[in-house]
């Protein structure tokens, strides 16, 4: 039995409510799950929340509630959100979930008994929103470029990770491609960083964060959220921290991550599996940031795109299709309102709404008598371009052959071919209905729902407008 595809998604902070940059990354792995389920594959798709540590201790404490029940009702909101936005996941993993905590503190136990923490003390600048410490150079007039905040210095007694130890081997398989860094220039960046001096060792420990997994060794500290985060790879298949049972999913297929969090996941989550002997990673695949005009959302600026505003406009397909199509998956995205709209109006109401509704009124009287072949593969080079992740050279492929369509209708007028040459007609229908049933297939992973309706309006002969026109 071939071993299921093992899609995983970043776990979320649950330090506010779920935005666009969430919903991303999400869609983008949702589309390779149902890709793959559509090759008959089976398929583990994993998602969740990352709920322990300073930011989100704090957030808690500033809303006057206990933290256990601050991290429920945010958690509550992402998974009503992947609800909204169709996703299919095979688990939400939290990591309060005492299963996830048992397995963290045995692992580092394990850690620990294998000499791969030791005792020290750390001293460091560090950012509360990354959850990180920040070398000088990662500053930018000594603020976090990500949270334009000046971090704050911490010298306290922690526990701290080999990561020299392991820096030689970790640079020979990101070199070899045995953990694969894609696109490459993601990989170039972390190569040059592996290169550029030797890592210290970091600290898995925090003296004064209580909410968090406590150490097994020394209870006076909790584990580092980092640390507690990356296992959730392993414990959502339901592992519990024996390294006599790695789950055979692992390593996962494909890692999705932001570039915000490359450099942990080819670093720090690397040197752990190194250290326990368990496989590195296989593919971490990054992606950039979507902008809005140009700019990263901020409140300040006013420029925050909200992913329930989408959905309100533009329904669930024609959010998953506006920022899937709207950059490459590797590159930062940009998106404005306008640009949207205009995307919305051509691509889905008058493109794809316009051909469906087209061809299934024109195919009325042919329907009793033909039903299309539908393809029962995917052409070719559509599957390269979905094995290489490039979601929008994907559905630029589908949109090419949804303008052809609507070309070839106003080319061949079937209108009048039904009054002056009925086997012309007929030829033309067949070509149309057989293209359409194919384009569906193509759209089903980004467009679940509606590809269905299409697949019904081929078959009944009626269809309601796919997507409502926007001014
Ligand atoms: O970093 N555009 O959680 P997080 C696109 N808990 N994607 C974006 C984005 C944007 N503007 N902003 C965020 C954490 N993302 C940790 C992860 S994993 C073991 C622990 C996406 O809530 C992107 O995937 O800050 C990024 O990596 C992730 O959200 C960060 O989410």
């Amino acid at each position: 039995m071939k071993k299921p595809f093992f899609v995983t998604t970043p776990i979320y902070y649950v330090n506010g409510s779920p935005h666009l940059g969430h919903a991303y990354t999400t869609l983008a792995a949702d589309v390779i799950a149902r890709y793959r389920r559509s090759l008959g594959e089976e398929v583990f798709f994993s998602t969740g929340t990352d709920e322990h540590g300073m930011k989100i201790q704090q957030k808690a404490e500033e809303s006057g509630m206990e933290p256990q029940a601050f991290v429920d009702s945010i958690a509550k909101e992402f998974q009503e959100l992947w609800g909204k936005l169709n996703i299919s996941h095979t688990r939400f993993i939290r990591t309060t979930e005492l299963d996830h905590k048992l397995a963290v503190q045995k692992v580092l136990q394990e850690l620990y008994d294998r000499g791969a923490i030791y005792k020290g003390e750390y001293e460091g600048l560090y950012c509360v929103g990354c959850e990180q410490f920040k070398m000088p150079g990662d500053l930018a007039d000594g603020k976090c470029p990500d949270h334009n905040t000046v971090p704050e210095l911490l010298k306290e007694e922690a526990y701290l990770l080999k990561m020299t130890e392991v820096q030689a081997e970790l640079i020979r398989r990101i070199e070899t491609g045995e953990i694969s860094l894609k696109t490459e220039r993601y990989k170039t960046e972390i190569l040059s960083f592996l290169k550029k001096e030797t890592l210290k060792d970091i600290s898995v420990s925090r003296k004064n964060v209580t909410w968090g997994v406590p150490l097994p060794f020394d209870p006076a500290h909790t584990a580092y959220v980092w640390v507690d985060a990356f296992l959730n790879y392993l414990t959502v298949l339901g592992w519990d921290g024996d390294l006599k049972s790695i789950p055979e999913e692992w390593p996962a297929d494909v890692q999705f991550i932001g570039k915000d969090i490359l450099r942990v996941h080819a670093t720090i989550w690397q040197a752990m599996l190194m250290h326990l002997d368990i496989p590195t990673s296989k593919l971490l695949f990054t992606h950039g940031h979507i902008l809005s005009g140009g700019k990263k959302m901020s409140k300040t600026l006013g420029n925050v795109i909200s992913t329930d505003e989408m959905l309100e406009k533009f329904g669930v397909d024609g959010t998953r299709y506006l920022l899937l199509s709207a950059g490459n998956f590797g590159d930062d995205v940009d998106l404005t309102p306008e640009r949207m709209i205009e995307t919305y109006n051509a691509h889905l109401a008058n493109g794809l709404g316009n051909l469906v509704s087209r061809v299934t009124k024109l195919s009325e009287g042919l329907r009793e008598s033909f039903s299309p072949e539908v393809p029962t593969s995917l052409p070719e080079d559509f599957q390269v371009l979905l094995n290489e992740y490039q979601l929008a050279d994907a559905l630029l492929y589908t949109w090419k052959k949804i303008t052809e369509a609507n070309k070839y209708i106003d080319e061949h007028k079937p209108w009048i071919l039904v009054k002056t040459d009925q086997d012309a007609f007929e030829v033309v229908i067949k070509k149309l209905l057989t293209d359409l049933s194919e384009m569906t297939l193509l759209l089903k992973p980004f467009l679940p729902e509606t590809s269905e309706k299409i697949e019904k309006a081929l078959k009944e002969g009626k269809t309601e407008p796919l997507f409502q026109r926007l001014v």
